[in-house]
């Protein structure tokens, strides 16, 4: 007998629960955060997919087989404490990497164009015409050239950008240099706009901060060097990005990932002219798609084939 799939999910309405189930082709799917009542433990069932679960959950599955994340990124299942030794599949997707390519070069071209000073001055019903470089002269630095990463970088690319990257393994991508995870500081030197694309791991928490920053390379046409992050929050030290955009060693940045989410009202970040600000929101999971991938992994992982985009549990993504 098929094993049901039990979802963690916080959804926002019935609709996106849903949408899912209706793609896993009649597979029983138990929400259980569906406000009913469910048992201590599910045994027999072999499939969990989660978004941020709550830490205890798996002790309520003991013969959970394979665990599927709503995600690209895995940090929010490292964070229980329970986790059992069963293979973690991540989301990677077409639409997903589309969408945030979209975001990452929509940010490179706000700051290429100054949008932000003209929208200051649309205000002020100023008509004044700013410095105006193109694409080539500018070098974006990549931090994190996995499935996102390449793929900014070759739509980058299109746009004029010289593209530079950065990686652990320093693993050769078509058509840019690549700098090792030993090669970051001249990496930085190169780059006038720094775009994060990493997974939260124990090596990149807190990676962006000013040391990083105050190496970047500055372009005096435009308000440089730029940070631009859809990573993860925790990857960047919030304090050191408020102070180095009061001081200037940061010209602008676009955040769409914060320390705490959602980010605090109170938070300085939210009052300066040159920081975009976006809600977590630059590539989100289409909740169809999901329910397609997980659906098309376990008809792999039950005719015996590999599971595609297994977490690595020694490296945390
Ligand atoms: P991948 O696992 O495909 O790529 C990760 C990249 O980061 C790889 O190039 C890897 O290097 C590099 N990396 C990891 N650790 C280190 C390190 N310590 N030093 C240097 N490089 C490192 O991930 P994806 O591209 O699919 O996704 C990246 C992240 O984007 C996700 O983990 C998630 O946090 C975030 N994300 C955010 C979204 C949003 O809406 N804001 C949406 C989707 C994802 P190597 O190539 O050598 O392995
Ligand atoms: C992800 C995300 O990891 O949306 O996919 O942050």
């Amino acid at each position: 007998m098929s094993s049901p799939l039990l979802i963690d999910i916080k959804f926002e309405n019935s609709r996106k629960f849903d949408r899912l189930r209706s793609t896993l082709g009649g597979r029983e799917v138990i929400d259980i955060n569906d406000g009913g009542d469910h048992p201590e433990a599910f045994p027999g069932v072999h499939y969990a997919l989660v978004w941020k679960p709550d830490g205890k959950l798996f002790t309520r599955l003991p013969d959970l087989t394979v665990l599927f994340s709503l995600g690209a990124g895995v940090d929010h299942i490292f964070q229980s404490d329970y986790l059992p030794d069963v293979p973690i599949v991540r989301f990677v997707d077409h639409t997903l990497t589309t969408r945030m390519s979209e975001w990452v070069c929509l940010q490179c071209l706000m700051h290429l164009r100054q949008q932000r000073s003209y929208d200051r001055q649309q205000r002020e019903r100023l008509w004044q015409e700013l410095p105006q470089p193109q694409a080539s002269d500018i070098t974006v630095g990549i931090m994190g050239l996995g499935e996102l990463g390449r793929d900014a970088a070759r739509k980058l690319k299109t746009l004029g950008f010289n593209v530079i990257g950065w990686s652990r393994s320093g693993r050769p991508v078509d058509g840019i240099e690549v700098f090792g995870a030993g090669r970051l500081d001249p990496f930085l030197s190169s780059t006038h706009m720094l775009v994060g694309l990493l997974p939260l791991t124990s090596e990149t928490r807190g990676i962006f901060n000013r040391d990083v920053f105050s190496k970047l390379h500055r372009h005096e046409e435009i308000a440089s060097p730029v940070f631009i992050n859809a990573g993860r929050g925790g990857s960047q030290v919030e304090a050191d990005i408020i102070a180095c955009l009061e001081d200037g060693t940061l010209g602008s940045v676009s955040l769409d990932v914060f320390e705490q989410e959602p980010l605090a009202e109170d938070s300085p970040l939210w009052g300066f002219e040159q920081a975009i600000l976006t809600p977590h929101a630059a590539a989100v999971s289409d909740i169809e798609a999901l329910g397609h991938y997980v659906a098309r992994q376990i008809a792999r992982f039950e005719a015996g084939e590999a599971l595609e985009n297994v977490v690595d549990r020694s490296l945390g993504y």
